[in-house]
């Protein structure tokens, strides 16, 4: 396994002296926006985290090397080629076989972090069951992930692409805690909230690190979602958003879009739809959720002094 990570000299350094360290994925940066506003969002989330107290670690698939923390180099080919690879937990092993570059999902981004002995990890929204799943199956292996890999992610909720009221019955079945950060309902990304109710409202981050170390302290392997949402001045308008969705569905559908290709289609589509405004909104949140993930990492990281 060592043959494979490589620690940045921050990471490094930071897991010497014992700080808390914060895990953020690349396929948000290479599939989920235009540049340069994912490069420069990536540098501010990375620094966001470091203003708060933790150190981040951006992860991807480069030569071979699971790479823990980018350079400014990386970041910005990460973010500026068209030929990087979207790698889930399926395509680690063939990408550093063949040494191919791959922006790791929440799902691969999971499995590095844990490899590397990070616990938190912070990113927008998080894959699910899509709507016409009963039929299509078609259920990211985010969830799979969050099931059996000791990694909390902080995210806003997931975007109505999917379906939300599916997504949460999926985690349940597999013991998944949905905490919703001062919010009852589970956040739909760019709308701060949907009909669907989360398990447990934190109005602390207290409340979600103790959490987490007590179903870690149980051998309760797994993660934890942590739906954090929007900022009220950045949400958008429910109308808009539905429509845009309704549409980059419909256009799927007629298409016959499917597999890893889902995702990123409907993704874009509604950018597309929605204009600069769903950019905006998907800036605002990561940042959102970037302070909200570091304090739980420090958090977490006192109680395991
Ligand atoms: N949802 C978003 N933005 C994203 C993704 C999902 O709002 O960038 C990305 C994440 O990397 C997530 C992946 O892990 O899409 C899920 O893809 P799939 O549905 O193919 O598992
Ligand atoms: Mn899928």
């Amino acid at each position: 396994m060592k043959n494979y990570l490589e620690l940045s000299k921050e990471v490094r350094e930071a897991k010497e002296q014992g700080k808390p360290i914060v895990a953020l994925e690349s396929t948000i940066i290479s599939h989920g926006m235009p540049y340069p506003q994912n490069v420069q969002t990536a540098r501010e989330v990375e620094q966001i985290v470091r203003d708060n107290g933790a150190v981040p670690a951006t992860i991807a698939i480069i030569d071979g090397k699971i790479k823990v923390g980018l350079s400014d180099e990386e970041l910005e080919s990460f973010g500026n080629s068209s030929d990087i690879a979207k790698a889930s937990r399926r395509d680690l092993p063939y990408l550093l076989a063949t040494k191919q570059k791959g922006a790791t999902t929440v799902a691969a981004t999971m499995i590095c972090a844990e490899l590397a002995d990070i616990a938190i990890f912070v990113t927008g929204g998080i894959g699910g069951v899509h709507r016409g799943a009963e039929t299509t199956m078609d259920i990211s292996a985010d969830l799979e992930e969050l099931a059996k890999t000791n990694v909390a992610v902080i995210c806003a909720g997931a975007k109505s692409i999917l379906d939300l009221g599916l997504t949460l019955e999926y985690l349940e079945t597999k013991g998944v805690p949905v905490f919703g950060y001062q919010t009852d309902t589970l956040p739909a990304f760019y709308t701060r909230s949907s009909e669907f109710s989360v398990n447990y409202r934190a109005d602390s981050v207290e409340e979600i690190s103790t959490t987490l170390k007590a179903k870690w302290d149980l051998n309760l392997s797994g993660g934890a979602v942590i739906a954090n949402p929007i900022p009220e001045e950045y949400a958008m308008p429910e109308d808009v958003i539905k429509r845009a969705i309704d549409s980059a569905l419909q256009e799927a559908e007629e298409k016959g879009i499917k597999g890893k290709e889902a995702t990123p289609f409907l993704l874009g589509k509604v950018k597309e739809l929605t204009g600069g405004k769903s950019l905006d909104a998907n800036i605002a949140l990561v940042k959102n959720n970037a302070v909200v993930g570091t304090q739980i990492a420090v958090g977490l990281a006192h109680l395991n002094e």
